[in-house]
């Protein structure tokens, strides 16, 4: 029997139309289920003789089997559930597999499992792959942003199968490359999702002001949404939201009006603030995000406050367009701010780790297939491409002139949400990063002053270079003696 090209295991919603991707795009696919005790008809059966019937296929329940099904150097794609499952598939594939062969994690995988990872497998002889899909179950199926690092030799052996099975941007470039060694490609992923968060909770701002400040009807808010979707707003999740809002019920009624107000979420936000942490690198808007993530489901106590407080607005009413335009400026501007932040992760990763990431190529990658695809990611690689070592993207001749544009609307609107106390946390977090980022001289000079008089942990003067530290006896009863000057 021929071998097959490549092995998938894992028939979830990801695995599966993966599989089917692979297969329309001309791979012979062996697949693998691990076998669910308790339900009638096995997951691979259920799959060769379903979606997969007819088709260049071939199934197995023995992991034994499935890799002897493949051609070497074997290339095995995993997709299970994070964590201990990639772990525990790792450990009963090695001793079946031969020098070389390939194991690509597809999962969501913490980045510093993936080093880990690919240490053991590389130890062991074989190579091991960390690669970022996004996209969901639609982007697996026609066309996902597919973000691969990790052991580097391994990439021009795979690079065809992914390439293939990879959304196209507008211009047909696949939206999968070559991220770079270790767990590059987890993190870049998972930076990719943390964006997400962000893009996400601005996009809820903007619906809130619409609805509780505008008090526009459904359908208005949605014609708003497909309107910014045809400009420099256009992406993915601007797209959808119209769709969401005007979902109806059988019973007439609209869906959204329903939906219990508690966010749910799997980890991969929080992991980008809990890195960008360790990095010293603001992810203020990211974090935001998952702390309103994080406040929206504390459901009971919210209501239990909401009772306590009352809102005293002004009552006042606001010219539909002339607001509507404030939040369009200020939703694009706020995304601005949440990709330079990103971004700049990114690149004091790279250094960080020597992954030498390459930013215009990661914007390139999310313009197809993802879900924060996006016109204005077109912008970003070109800022990067103009200048690969750019220290943030508001620095770039274009961000610079659009923020410019943006900032007398953005301004009036964060000042008149705020009177009017609608909770827009991620639009003003984005503008007071935009305000630190540009003062020359913060208030850290009172703040290096506090630290020495309470813990001698001393300070820097402008008067002298830098890396001189200074400990002034504030009481005239201290000692002389200093903290370490580390930062952690
Ligand atoms: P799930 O994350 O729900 O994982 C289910 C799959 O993992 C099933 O095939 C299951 O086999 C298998 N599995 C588990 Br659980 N433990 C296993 C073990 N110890 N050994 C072997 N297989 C095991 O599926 P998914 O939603 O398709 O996601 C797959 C991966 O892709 C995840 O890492 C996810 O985070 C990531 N991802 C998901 C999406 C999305 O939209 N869903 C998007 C992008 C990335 P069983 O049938 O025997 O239980």
């Amino acid at each position: 029997m021929k071998k097959s090209d490549i092995g998938l295991i894992g028939l979830a919603v990801m695995g599966e139309n993966l599989a089917l991707n692979m297969e329309r795009h001309g791979w012979q696919v062996s697949v693998y289920n691990r076998t669910v005790i308790g339900i009638e008809e096995g997951v691979v059966d259920r799959f060769i003789t379903g979606r997969g019937k007819d088709k260049n296929f071939v199934g197995f329940t023995e992991l034994k089997d499935f890799v002897q099904s493949l051609a070497t150097p074997r290339k095995i794609m995993m997709m299970v559930r994070a964590g201990k499952p990639v772990d525990e598939l790792t450990d009963q594939l090695l001793p079946l597999l031969s020098p070389n062969d390939i194991l690509i994690d597809g999962g969501n995988s913490n980045f510093e499992d993936t080093e880990r990872r690919i240490k053991y497998v590389e130890s062991k002889g074989m190579r091991f792959i960390g690669s970022g899909v996004s996209g969901g179950e639609e982007g697996a199926l026609n066309g996902a942003s597919i973000m691969p690092g990790g052991s580097v030799s391994a990439w021009s052996e795979i690079k065809p199968i992914l390439q293939s099975i990879a959304a196209k941007a507008d211009d047909g470039t696949p939206c999968c490359d070559w991220i770079g060694a270790g767990g590059s490609g987890h993190f870049v992923k998972m930076i990719h999702n943390g964006i997400e968060y962000g893009d996400i909770q601005l996009i809820c701002e903007a619906y809130a002001l619409m609805k509780n400040l505008l008090h526009l009807s459904n359908e208005t808010i949605a014609t708003h949404f497909e309107r910014w979707n045809e400009g420099k707003l256009k992406s993915y999740l601007v797209e959808i939201t119209s769709h969401i809002l005007r979902q109806k019920e059988a019973d007439g009624t609209y869906l959204i009006d329903k939906i219990l107000d508690t966010a749910g979420q799997k980890g991969t936000g929080k992991w980008s603030v809990i890195n960008s942490m360790e990095l010293g690198m603001p992810l203020n808007l990211i974090a935001t995000a998952v702390f309103e993530r994080n406040l929206s489901a504390l459901l009971d106590l919210r209501r239990e406050a909401s009772d306590v407080f009352k809102r005293s607005p002004s009552g006042k009413q606001f010219d539909e367009q002339t607001m509507v335009d404030q939040i369009f400026h200020t939703l694009y501007a706020s995304k601005i701010v949440s990709y330079a932040q990103g971004f700049n992760v990114l690149k004091q990763a790279s250094e960080q780790f020597k992954w030498q990431l390459d930013a215009a190529s990661i914007a390139r990658m999310w313009r197809g297939g993802c879900i924060i695809r996006s016109a204005f990611l077109d912008n970003i690689a070109s800022a990067f491409e103009k200048s690969p070592s750019l220290s943030n993207l508001l620095l770039d001749d274009f961000f610079h002139n659009e923020i410019d544009e943006a900032l007398p609307y953005w301004k009036q609107l964060v000042a008149t949400a705020t009177m009017e106390e609608i909770s827009i946390p991620a639009f003003s977090s984005a503008l007071n990063y935009f305000y630190s980022l540009t003062t020359r001289r913060l208030p850290a000079n009172l703040l290096q002053a506090q630290r020495d008089y309470f813990g001698a942990h001393t300070f820097e003067r402008i008067d002298h270079e830098r890396g001189q530290f200074f400990h002034e006896n504030w009481t005239g009863h201290g000692g002389n003696t200093s903290s370490g000057t580390y930062n952690a």
